[in-house]
C-alpha cells in the first residue's frame, strides 16, 4: 500500500471484497440494510448512527427517531458489528450540564475514542440545534458536557486527538430549518469545553455537493493528511439529495485542503437509499479501520429510515481523491 491509516489494527472489521467488475471506489455490504428500521419496539426509524471497536467488539450510539417522530440517541452493542442490539430505552445523559440544559431532541451521533475515553457528539436541541458533546467509558452512563457553540450547528466531528495541543472539531453552522447553505468550518479548544480559533475548510462546490457540505465520519489519520469523509447535498426539482465524497486535509493545518472529490463516491441508487420517510439520501457517520490492511467500513443512514454499511481500501480511495480533485 502506498497510503497508509496511521491507527489500530481491527482484525475483526466487518468486511466485503468489492465485487467483482465494480467500477465504484466505495461498495455497499450485500447484506444491506444491517440495521431495520424496526430493529426496537420504540423506533420508527434508525439510521444517521454511529460505531467503534469496544473490548474486542463493538459499541454504538445510535440515532432512533421514535414512534412519536421525535429524534433519540441509543446505545447499542455487537459482536460483529453487523447484527446489533440496541436498547429500547434512550440514553439518559447524566451530570450537571445534562440537567441544566434538559433533553428535547438530539440526533446524527458521532463517536470517537480520544484519548482515554469515548465522546459523542450529536445535533443537540438548545433554542435550535447545535452540537452536543458527552462522554462514556462503558457505553452505559453518558455524562453530558457544555454545548460546543451557540445555535445554529450541525455535523459536529471530533479529530481522534489533539492537533497542535488543541482539540480539534468540524462543524458546519446552519439555521432553525432545512438549512439551504452550509460550509465546513474547523475549531479547537483547550479543553474540549471552550472552542474558539475557527478557520474555514470548504463550501460547497456544484454538482452532488452544491447546496450544502458537512462532516461524515470522523477524520481518519492517513500518511497523506486527514481523510475526511463527508456528505453533500444537491437540490433537485424533488427536494434535496443527500450523496458523499471524501477529502485530504493537511495534518498540521486541517483547514487546509488538499485534495477533494468533484465525483461523488457513493449516491443514493439502491431501493433503501431512494425509498424511505425521506427519499435519495446516503448520510455517513462513522468509519471503522484497520491499519494494516487499510480497510475502512463506513456506516451510512439511507433514506432516513435504515443503517447501511459499504467499504472501501484506503490506497484505492486516496488515489481516487487524488485522481478526481477538484481543488
Ligand atoms: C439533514 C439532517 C439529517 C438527515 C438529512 C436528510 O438536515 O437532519 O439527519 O439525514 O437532513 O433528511
Amino acid at each position: 500500500m502506498s497510503s497508509t491509516i496511521i491507527g489500530d489494527p481491527l482484525p475483526n472489521i466487518p468486511w466485503e471484497d468489492k465485487p467483482a467488475g465494480s467500477w465504484d471506489v466505495m461498495w455497499r455490504y450485500s447484506g444491506n440494510p444491517v440495521i431495520p428500521r424496526n430493529l426496537i419496539p420504540s423506533s420508527n426509524s434508525i439510521f444517521n448512527s454511529a460505531v467503534v471497536p469496544y473490548q474486542g467488539k463493538f459499541a454504538g450510539v445510535f440515532r432512533c427517531d421514535d414512534r412519536r417522530r421525535f429524534m433519540q440517541l441509543h446505545a447499542g452493542r455487537s459482536e460483529d458489528g453487523i447484527h446489533w442490539q440496541i436498547n429500547n430505552e434512550r440514553i439518559q445523559f447524566s451530570g450537571e450540564t445534562a440537567a441544566e440544559l434538559g433533553w428535547v431532541y438530539g440526533y446524527d451521533p458521532r463517536v470517537i475514542w480520544l484519548e482515554d475515553r469515548y465522546y459523542v457528539t450529536w445535533c443537540n436541541w438548545f433554542h435550535g440545534p447545535t452540537i452536543g458533546v458527552a462522554y462514556t467509558h462503558d457505553f452505559e452512563t453518558f455524562v453530558q458536557m457544555e454545548n460546543a457553540y451557540l445555535p445554529f450547528n450541525r455535523n459536529g466531528v471530533l479529530f481522534p486527538r489533539r492537533i497542535n495541543g488543541k482539540y480539534a472539531m468540524l462543524s458546519r453552522p446552519s439555521d432553525n430549518g432545512h438549512t439551504p447553505f452550509g460550509d465546513i468550518f474547523y475549531s479547537e479548544s483547550p479543553d474540549l469545553t471552550h472552542w474558539g480559533c475557527h478557520r474555514h475548510v470548504m463550501a460547497p462546490n456544484g454538482g452532488w455537493q452544491s447546496t450544502k457540505i458537512g462532516a461524515g465520519p470522523n477524520p481518519i489519520e492517513t500518511t497523506e493528511g486527514w481523510l475526511l469523509i463527508y456528505h453533500g447535498v444537491l437540490t433537485s426539482c424533488n427536494g434535496f439529495v443527500y450523496s458523499a465524497g471524501a477529502a485530504l486535509l493537511d495534518l498540521e493545518k486541517p483547514w487546509k485542503v488538499i485534495y477533494r472529490t468533484a465525483p461523488y463516491i457513493l449516491s443514493p441508487q439502491t431501493l433503501y437509499e431512494c425509498v424511505g420517510d425521506v427519499p435519495n439520501v446516503c448520510f455517513p457517520c462513522a468509519a471503522l479501520t484497520d491499519a494494516p490492511t487499510g480497510r475502512i467500513a463506513v456506516y451510512y443512514g439511507c433514506a432516513d429510515t435504515v443503517t447501511g454499511l459499504a467499504f472501501c481500501q484506503v490506497d484505492e480511495l486516496i488515489a481516487y481523491v487524488k485522481a478526481n480533485s477538484c481543488v
